[in-house]
This record gives structure tokens, C-alpha cells and sequence, in this order.
């Protein structure tokens, strides 16, 4: 009777604990009110001297980090990759690359994160492998292959493809295989052959390599180009003549027939069985189609991010248009929209796609001001704020003089691509010191000495940027009034007010061109959110009129009744 009195005793306590755990991800999800912080391993820091960034390097900053105020570290990824795309095309889900580092340096970083209670958050790119991935060596080797099964083939004739269908990097996305007598799809670089998830072979291959992570402990996947995985398997033309690119694969290879499904399976074996929080890269997604990823009672992801904001002032990423402050707004109030109370949401300024958030939305000729109101707007919209790499002590664009001196396989196509449509090089050199991913990816500038103090090496993979002598980590962290210590205040604030993590969030003069003024209310407390947007100084009338406020963070040393300065930020408390 003891015996058995014991035994149900432990299952329970088991149960509990299964349970608890599971229970996490659903309501009060650590996840909804955290920060992230995102490094691009190669661009951070190099530990041994070979110009590139790696593991060791991340963990010997992890104090850095730590001060700063965040806790979550997304990281791009570092597994095993031939580096056509810089990692985004992976040889071995469950290796690290040796420029990254070993499997004992994740182990240690893995630890030296727990110890400083920090989550660790890893990007997983499922739509596609590495040519040189094992099952894809295997795959094009001949039709009856086992792993043929695992990317996407069509028939076709050498010299014309099956169809239509455009890539990210290459102007087609089907390239010949002679072995097979038949093209593979790849919708990035022909190094990145798509995978087949209507395969379920593949998709188990996929959840045990999800379930390998997630044993070692770790806390957060950032899936890359999630709304790929489920193409049109009667492979129709595209519709080239609708100019914008998400709109162009919608249905087709974006949001595809089975997706859902597949992030629904992914759920049911994987995620739910974990407390873990996910992010998927949602390329297409609008806010027509949020929900359907987001929305608890869906079961697939926790989070997506989405692009509405980066197109703004670009066509199709790589084309500068002029950017205008309210279409941010816009943007902004159309997600909080759909979100709110439904959903959490995500914001992040730049990544390591994008050009660098001051140089982009804020302005070089103020940047302390301009990045501290940015700072101000990620931390305080109604989202789980992504910081990128290098923003918190003002990192700007590079001048990149050549198209040599670029590094990303997307710069190299643009650059073919405008040269094909008549621009002179210098022109297409121009372009891209506008819209370039290398403008994120240039090293991160920890001091003043050699390299910026990113490496001891020769040489770094891509060039540092020279302001370093005076925007770097060291330096920043020393000026009381630096961009690096009002990201800490902000945080710190944030940190110690669910008002301003996830509160609700109201616009309280949304077709104000030049100022971004909203409210954040949690029914206990209530902030007041007032940021000049501009380089111009504003004779601001407020909407409203609260009668008791006290100022609680400003950019400026005095805030001069309403007059905004040149991106001048405020929070008021409202009392
Ligand atoms: O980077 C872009 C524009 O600047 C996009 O076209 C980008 O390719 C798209 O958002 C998908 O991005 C993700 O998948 C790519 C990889 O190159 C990116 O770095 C990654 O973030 C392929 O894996
Ligand atoms: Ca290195």
C-alpha cells in the first residue's frame, strides 16, 4: 500500500511539473515581457585572431550584454555552413561551424548565459539547407536516392527552367542538376536548395533536430523565412507584374497551402512539449494574416516579426525611396491594431538585413538625439523589442567605396542587377551605401585601439568603420550621456513597468506628420510617450491635457515647455 502510495505520490509530482512547465508558455510566458538582443556571431567578437567573430567571443561579452539590461540573446546563426550566405546555408543542423567554434564553446556560452539567468534564443533556417548538406549530396545523386525526397525537383529542358519563378539572389530559382537529368529549387542563392516539407520524412528530421537544441537548453528559435515551407505543388508562374515581392509569392511559395498545417505539426510534436519561446522571420505576413500564426488557440508560433515597416522606404528592400515619419506611425498603429489584447506583437529597427537603424530612421548630423528617440520608440511600443547588435552605442553605415569591398552575396546581385539595367557602377555603389546588409554586418566597435577591439588579428572579414575612434563601446559606456547609458535607464525603466511592456498602447494624434505621441496603460499606471520624429524643432500643441505629469526620461538635459527639439523623446508618468 506504501509502495503504491508513493508511486502515485511521484507521478504526481511529476505530472506537475510536465504540466508546469508547459503552462508556462501559455499565460504568463516569461517571454511577453522580455527584451532581445540580437548578435551576429561573425560581427561581434573575435576571440583568436582569424578576423571573424566566434562563440568564445560572444561568451567573453556576456557581461557587456548583462549591463546593458537585456536578457534574451538571439543569435544568427553559427551551425555548420559552407558561408554562401554567411551561415543562412547549413551543412550540419546539429555542428558548429570551426569558425564559429567547437560544440564545447556553445556548451560553455550555453552555460556562462544560464549562470547570468540569460536565455539564449537560436536561428533556424528549415527552409533550406547547404548544397553541400549530407541529404542534398545524397539527393542529387539520382531519382531513387532515399534523400532525393527531401528538396523539390521539377523535369524540365537544360537552359530553360520549369517556370518562372525568381530567387532572392539569382534571377532564377530553378537550377540544372545533371545527375538527376532534372532542376532543384532554391529560392535564395543556388547554394540554398529548398527543402520538402510535404515530405514527412523531412519534417521528423526537422523536429528531432528541434528536440537536440532544446535538450542542450536552449530557450527561444527564431525560425528564418518561415512562411516559405509549403510551396505550390502545381509550381504556377508568378505574377511578375505586381512589382512587390511578398506580393509576387503569396500563395505560390509564401504562405503556401500547407503551411499552417506543418506549424501546427511542428507545435503538437515539438514546441508545446517545451517552454520555448519562438519568432518566426515572417517575410509576406501582414497584418490580414498575423493571427493565424500568433493567435493562442492556433498552436503554432508565439511570435512573428514582420516587414511592413522596412518597405517604407525601399522597393523591395534594395531601392531607396524617401522615408517620412508617418508612414513609421501607420505601420506601428496598424499592428498595435490587430495585436492588442489579442496577441503579442514584436518591433525591432534593424537587423542584420537591414542598414543601420540611425543612419536609416534617425539622422547622422544628430546622432545622440536621433538614436535615443529610437531607442525610446522600441522600448516603449506596445512589442517585445529586438535590439541590434551595435545600435545601443550609435554604430552608423559604412561608406562602402566599391563593390569590392562588399561582402553579402545579395549586394553582389543587386550590384549585377543595376549594372543590367543600365546604372553606371558608381551609381550602383550608391545605391547600395543606402540599402546594403554589409551595413550591419561591419564589425562590432568595442574600443578605440586596432580593429575597433574586435579582433587581434590581421585583418577583419569585412571593414571596420572608421568613426570608431569615436563611437565605440568603451567610450560610450564612460559618457554618463551616451546613447550605451540611456538604452540602460530606458531598459531599467522598462524592466520595473508593466505599463510599458505590455500595456496597452493608444496614438493620441495619429495624423500628426512629425510627432508620435501615445499612451501606455496597464489600469494601474500610465504613461504619455512624446517623440519629435524629425531633425526640425516643433512648436508641438498636445491633444490632450492631463493635468498632473512628471517627466521621467528625456533625451535633452531640460525639457523646454513644448518646444521639441531636434528628435527630442519624452516619457511623462501620468498621475
Ligand atoms: O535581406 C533581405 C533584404 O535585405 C531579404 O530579402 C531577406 O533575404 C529575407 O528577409 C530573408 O532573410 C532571411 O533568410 C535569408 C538570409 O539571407 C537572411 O540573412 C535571413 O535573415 C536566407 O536564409
Ligand atoms: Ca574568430
Amino acid at each position: 500500500m506504501k509502495k503504491i502510495s508513493l508511486l502515485i505520490f511521484c507521478a504526481l509530482l511529476l505530472g506537475s511539473v510536465v504540466f508546469g512547465q508547459k503552462n508556462q508558455s501559455a499565460k504568463n510566458a516569461w517571454w511577453k515581457s522580455t527584451v532581445v538582443y540580437q548578435i551576429y556571431p561573425r560581427s561581434f567578437k573575435d576571440s583568436n585572431g582569424d578576423g571573424i567573430g566566434d562563440l568564445q567571443g560572444v561568451t567573453q561579452r556576456l557581461d557587456y550584454l548583462k549591463n546593458l539590461g537585456v536578457e534574451t540573446i538571439w543569435i544568427s546563426p553559427f551551425f555548420k555552413s559552407p558561408m554562401d550566405d554567411n551561415g543562412y546555408d547549413v551543412s550540419d543542423y546539429e555542428a558548429i561551424d570551426p569558425l564559429f567554434g567547437t560544440m564545447a564553446d556553445f556548451d560553455e556560452m550555453l552555460r556562462e548565459m544560464k549562470k547570468r539567468r540569460m536565455k539564449l534564443v537560436i536561428d533556424l533556417v528549415l527552409n533550406h539547407s547547404s548544397d553541400e548538406h549530407r541529404w542534398f549530396q545524397e539527393a542529387r545523386k539520382s531519382r531513387d536516392n532515399p534523400y532525393h525526397d527531401y528538396y523539390i525537383w521539377k523535369d524540365g529542358v537544360k537552359g530553360t527552367p520549369p517556370n518562372n519563378w525568381i530567387s532572392f539572389f539569382t534571377p532564377s530559382a530553378w537550377e540544372w542538376n545533371e545527375a538527376t537529368g532534372s532542376y532543384y529549387l532554391h529560392l535564395f542563392s543556388k547554394k540554398q536548395p529548398d527543402l520538402n516539407w510535404d515530405n514527412p520524412k523531412l519534417r521528423q528530421e526537422m523536429y528531432k533536430m528541434m528536440r537536440f537544441w532544446l535538450d542542450k537548453g536552449v530557450e527561444g528559435f527564431r525560425m528564418d523565412v518561415i512562411p516559405f515551407i509549403s510551396k505550390d505543388r502545381n509550381f504556377p508562374d508568378m505574377d511578375l507584374s505586381k512589382g512587390e515581392l511578398s506580393k509576387i509569392l503569396k500563395g505560390i511559395v509564401v504562405e503556401g497551402p500547407r503551411m499552417h498545417e506543418y506549424l501546427q505539426e511542428m507545435n503538437r510534436e515539438v514546441l508545446s512539449k517545451y517552454d520555448v519561446y519562438t519568432v518566426g522571420e515572417g517575410f509576406g505576413v501582414g497584418v490580414e494574416t498575423v493571427l493565424d500564426y500568433v493567435a493562442p488557440e492556433r498552436k503554432e508560433l508565439g511570435t512573428v516579426y514582420h516587414f511592413d515597416h522596412m518597405d517604407i522606404d525601399r522597393e523591395n528592400f534594395i531601392a531607396p525611396k524617401p522615408y517620412q515619419p508617418i508612414n513609421l506611425k501607420r505601420v506601428l498603429n496598424r499592428w498595435n491594431a490587430v495585436l492588442q489584447n489579442k496577441a503579442p506583437n514584436t518591433f525591432y529597427l534593424g537587423n542584420h538585413d537591414q542598414a543601420r537603424s540611425l543612419s536609416r530612421f534617425g539622422s547622422e548630423k544628430y546622432p545622440k538625439e536621433s538614436a535615443k528617440m529610437l531607442a525610446t520608440l522600441l522600448f516603449t511600443y506596445n512589442a517585445i523589442p529586438f535590439v541590434y547588435q551595435g545600435d545601443e552605442i550609435g554604430m552608423t553605415n559604412y561608406k562602402f567605396k566599391t563593390i569590392d569591398e562588399f561582402n553579402d552575396i545579395s549586394a553582389k546581385g543587386a550590384y549585377q542587377t543595376f549594372l543590367q539595367r543600365g546604372l553606371s557602377p558608381e551609381k550602383a555603389v550608391e545605391m547600395l551605401n543606402v540599402t546594403s546588409r554589409d551595413h550591419a554586418r561591419t564589425p562590432f566597435q568595442w574600443d578605440d585601439t586596432k580593429h575597433a577591439g574586435f579582433s587581434n588579428g590581421a585583418a577583419t572579414w569585412l571593414k571596420v568603420n572608421p568613426n570608431f575612434a569615436t563611437v565605440n563601446a568603451k567610450s560610450a559606456q564612460a559618457d554618463a550621456d551616451s546613447i550605451w547609458n540611456f538604452y540602460r535607464q530606458i531598459l531599467a525603466l522598462r524592466k520595473k513597468t508593466p505599463a510599458l511592456q505590455i500595456g496597452a498602447m493608444e496614438d493620441i494624434d495619429a495624423e500628426n506628420p512629425s510627432v508620435y505621441s501615445y499612451l501606455r496603460t496597464d489600469g494601474k499606471n500610465q504613461f504619455w510617450v512624446v517623440l519629435n520624429m524629425t531633425e526640425q524643432t516643433i512648436d508641438y500643441k498636445p491633444t490632450r491635457d492631463f493635468s498632473k505629469t512628471k517627466l521621467v526620461l528625456l533625451n535633452y538635459k531640460a525639457a523646454k515647455n513644448w518646444t521639441l527639439r531636434p528628435f527630442e523623446a519624452r516619457i511623462y508618468q501620468i498621475r
